[in-house]
């Protein structure tokens, strides 16, 4: 029997490739171009299957535009909002994702951002790196100290957990909204508040791990920012449309905010010049589940559920 036909739109780890080589008639893509919209849907009208990243938008138009022949979307990521999962479950085309397997690194890149806003990292870094260090006192790069701190998390689901579990590391309290409240096994004590402004007001530390959506993009705005204790510390390593980033940049340069970490932006590649002009952010370019481990395992995660939808059985992460 021929093999499935398989697109990988970006280049994944070698021990990906090889597998995916093996099982697949797989078409690569060595030099890790960018696909335009017109590009990828030619690229997979002549496929079975694609296994893309959140780089690669698959909306209304873009799934129509492709037809009848792809099957299946098996996302190189957690995030879906790339995709327009009714537009797909409406074409009949299978869609995947890679859950679980990202929650320890995007959690390490959490606290990295936590830490590197709490502690004065970006600024720090730079003044070292451009020579400009020539002074040194008690009185210097004074930053705040995140143990015993409360930290609230925004999205309980599996990166929100292990990231909860290494602030816990901190001492820190831990706070949460969700839309629903977890079983006290996966609780393990932290405080489940009904309303997002209820964890607003007691989040010295706020980080994001919610998917974003229609009805939450925006959520953290001039108004909730006010909500949070003065000189709080947002982080940011979910969806960068979650953030009203002109707001966030006002609420920073005002002193309402201590600081941000950010790994997540409004635009990408590329990020919010107005965040980059600020002291008080501690950036980084979309690197939450860059780690080998990871991406290995991602991938790996994607051709399993490929394998499984090929062997006529229902894929282990299918959500649509
Ligand atoms: C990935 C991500 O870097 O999984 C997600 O949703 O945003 C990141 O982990 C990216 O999507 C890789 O394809």
């Amino acid at each position: 029997m021929a093999k499935p036909k398989l697109l990988i739109t970006r280049k994944l780890r070698s021990i990906v490739e090889e597998r995916a080589a093996r099982d697949y008639d797989v078409v690569l893509n060595p030099e890790d171009k960018v696909f335009s919209t017109e590009a990828l849907i030619a690229a997979c009208r002549e496929v079975d299957a694609v296994l893309p990243c959140h780089s690669e938008h698959f909306n209304a138009d873009v799934i129509k535009a492709i037809g009848p022949g792809l099957k299946i979307i098996a996302n190189h990521s957690v995030g879906t909002d790339h995709v327009d999962l009714d537009a797909a479950k409406a074409a009949g085309v299978f869609v995947t994702n890679t859950p679980d397997v990202l929650s320890d690194a995007t959690a390490e890149i959490a606290i990295l951002c936590m830490l590197g806003a709490a502690r004065r990292g970006a600024e720090g870094d730079a003044m070292v790196r451009s020579g400009k260090w020539t002074f040194w006192s008690p009185d210097f790069m004074v930053g705040r100290q995140v143990t015993a701190k409360r930290f609230g998390v925004l999205g309980m689901g599996r990166v929100g957990q292990v990231t909860a579990d290494r602030a816990r590391g901190f001492g820190m309290e831990i706070h949460y909204h969700n839309r629903s409240r977890l079983p006290e096994h996966l609780e393990k004590g932290a405080i489940f508040h009904e309303t997002l402004d209820s964890l607003l007001g007691v989040s010295d530390v706020l980080s994001l791990h919610c998917p974003v959506t229609a009805q939450n993009t925006g959520i953290i705005n001039a108004r909730t920012l006010a909500l949070l204790p003065d000189r709080a510390i947002v982080v940011n390593t979910a969806r960068g449309a979650l953030i009203d980033e002109d707001a966030l940049a006002a609420a920073l340069a005002s002193g309402k905010l201590f600081a941000a970490g950010l790994d997540v932006f409004r635009t990408e590649p590329g990020g919010n010049p107005a965040l980059a002009a600020l002291p008080n952010v501690f950036l980084l370019p979309h690197i939450g589940s860059a780690t080998e481990e990871t991406r290995d395992a991602m991938g790996m995660r994607a051709l399993d559920n490929l394998d499984a939808f090929f062997a006529g059985k229902e894929p282990g992460d299918r959500v649509a």
